[in-house]
């Protein structure tokens, strides 16, 4: 296994609460991923991104972590974790977790000492408190919204029972902010990064790795737009603080043999600026979330693509692409709609007035599979991806886990639709979100036995990926095309050709087919639909 298997690996996103279910109470566990394991090596991934299992209360499905360096029971334990991780080395899959640095659950011993120990207490500076605004201190400090809904302030009770201070949380109230400027917080997640680095873990996800640090004084947002990172400086979001905490954690992942290796899931849409997060000295690889965020539609994915590699060659880091993931609505869904320009990658984005086509939505998934597999650098597979799996839109209200669904007044459905349990074999009736009846039909078991099914599509395309030289890191070419077709050539005259429209397109030269998402037709590529040639 190379040092560098990270700047072309196809990286699989287990969300283990709802990946397989090794004891049968309808949640998912560890003992479940480690029977999985043989599908995920023959499914041809190169390693596993498994969102936090670490002891919480779940008020925002593990989001919330108390203590980094145990097992939430409801998963499974320690020596269960150990176990995996052998594993999975064992069966040519690396392993990366996840860790949350912008804030823990508000049952941390820290937390509850900072509750105790009321107001100017040093436990207190461990966290973001502050005096409330009003006469009686009744209003919160500042206009910052919680991204889930509501103020990012919560008013605590003091000790002696009266109406207290207020702290930050730009998530839930169960996710008190950690502060960034306190050497404890710096030590707490070296101590959570060398705990896992010593037990084998190849790498981390770095959870909103665009926070901690809050611009000084706490300004109002004011006019700043919540998302809009383009006003510098955000007093939240994209500090330069950042950094320096990125490049003391590389220091330690490079001292590791083989070094470890980080993925920042920042959110931050100028690719320059998300570009300064992989620089040589920090962490090796960002999401491209303006990848998932785009239409599909050539000009607006050529324009990610060009921005997203040249922004990297700057830095030396090798770009990464994803469709998909536990925050977002399923690609599969999200292509069945006509396609807007604004970014509609969340269930409350996708209009349901809009008619639905849910076999233009496949064929655009398997056409968006080869197109993404075939760009340079490394890319994400969310689990049930590989089965074509449909967001789940009209799930029982009563079910509905996710923070934003409650903290929105009960009008945004959250992302409880992209979480529902992966079907193995049917419908579980015991699974912890309901998987509807239609769910059978994706059934891996069901997928396994049907050779033109998305399972053999992801099977074929990450072997094929895998065993030919071009594909991965490497040189990129746009080959010239209509308006509606994206053709590029990557190393040793491999091509792939993308048709965005609803005309046959005739192919470049090319010596063989590798791999189309759709039947040729005449040999020409049918619209929505995806080839890979060799020259
Ligand atoms: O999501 C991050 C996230 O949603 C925010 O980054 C927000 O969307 C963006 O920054 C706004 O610009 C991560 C996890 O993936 C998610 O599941 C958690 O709920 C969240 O952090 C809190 O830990």
């Amino acid at each position: 296994m190379s040092n560098e298997w990270w700047r072309h690996a196809v990286i699989y996103q287990v969300y283990i609460r709802s990946f397989a279910d090794g004891d049968g109470d309808g949640l998912g566990d560890i003992e479940g991923i480690r029977s999985r394991l043989p599908y995920l090596a023959e499914l041809g991934i190169d390693a596993i991104w498994i969102n936090p299992w670490y002891p919480s209360p779940q008020a925002d499905a593990g989001y919330d972590v108390i203590t980094y360096t145990d097992i939430e029971p409801r998963f499974g334990s320690m020596a269960e974790a150990e176990a995996m991780i052998t594993e999975a080395h064992a069966a040519g899959i690396r392993v990366l977790l996840d860790i949350v640095p912008n804030h823990s659950s508000h049952l941390h011993p820290w937390f509850q000492a900072a509750l105790a120990a009321g107001p100017g207490s040093p436990e207190r500076d461990r966290f973001i408190f502050r005096d409330g605004a009003g006469e009686r201190g009744e209003l919160p400090p500042n206009d910052w919204p919680s991204c889930f809904g509501g103020s990012a302030w919560t008013r605590v009770t003091e000790p002696d029972g009266v109406p207290g201070q207020w702290y930050l949380h730009l998530f839930a109230p169960e996710q008190p902010d950690r502060n960034w400027h306190h050497p404890d917080t710096h030590a707490d997640y070296e101590a959570a990064l060398r705990f896992w680095f010593d037990r084998g873990v190849d790498g981390f996800r770095i959870d909103v790795a665009h926070s901690l640090f809050k611009a000084d004084g706490l300004p109002d947002l004011g006019d700043v737009v919540y998302e809009a990172h383009e006003t510098r400086p955000h007093p939240f979001w994209d500090p330069d603080d950042v950094h320096e905490v990125y490049r003391s954690w590389r220091r330690i992942a490079d001292s590791y043999d083989p070094p470890r290796v980080f993925v920042a899931e920042a959110w931050v849409p100028q690719p320059a600026r998300l570009a300064r997060y992989v620089r040589a000295d920090e962490l090796h690889t960002t999401f491209n979330f303006d990848f998932l965020r785009s239409p599909w539609a050539a000009p607006h994915l050529r324009g990610v693509i060009d921005a997203t590699i040249a922004e990297h060659a700057l830095v030396g880091a090798p770009p990464t692409w994803v469709l998909s993931n536990h925050d977002v609505a399923r690609h599969v869904s999200r292509f069945a709609r006509v396609q807007q320009t604004h970014a509609q990658h969340q269930l409350k984005d996708l209009d349901a007035e809009v008619e639905v086509d849910p076999d233009l939505g496949y064929r655009r998934a398997r056409a968006a599979l080869l197109l993404m597999a075939a760009l340079p650098g490394s890319c994400y597979v969310y689990q049930g991806e590989e089965l074509g799996l449909p967001e789940v839109e009209d799930l029982p209200p009563e079910v509905l886990q996710d923070p934003s669904w409650a903290r929105s007044g009960f009008t945004d459905p959250g992302r409880d639709g992209c979480r529902v349990p992966v079907p193995w074999t049917g419908v579980d009736a015991k699974a912890w979100l309901p998987q509807p009846e239609w769910f059978a039909q994706f059934a891996v078991e069901v997928e396994e036995r049907d050779r033109s099914s998305m399972l053999w599509l992801y099977r074929d395309a990450l072997r094929i990926r895998r065993d030919t030289t071009g594909f991965g890191d490497g040189p990129f070419e746009w080959l010239p095309t209509d308006s509606d077709v994206l053709a590029f050539r990557r190393g040793a005259g491999v091509i792939c050709v993308v048709n965005f429209g609803a005309r046959l397109q005739p192919l470049p030269p090319h010596r063989a087919v590798l791999l189309a998402s759709s039947p040729l037709v005449d040999g020409r590529l049918a619209g929505d639909a995806a080839v890979w040639l060799s020259e």
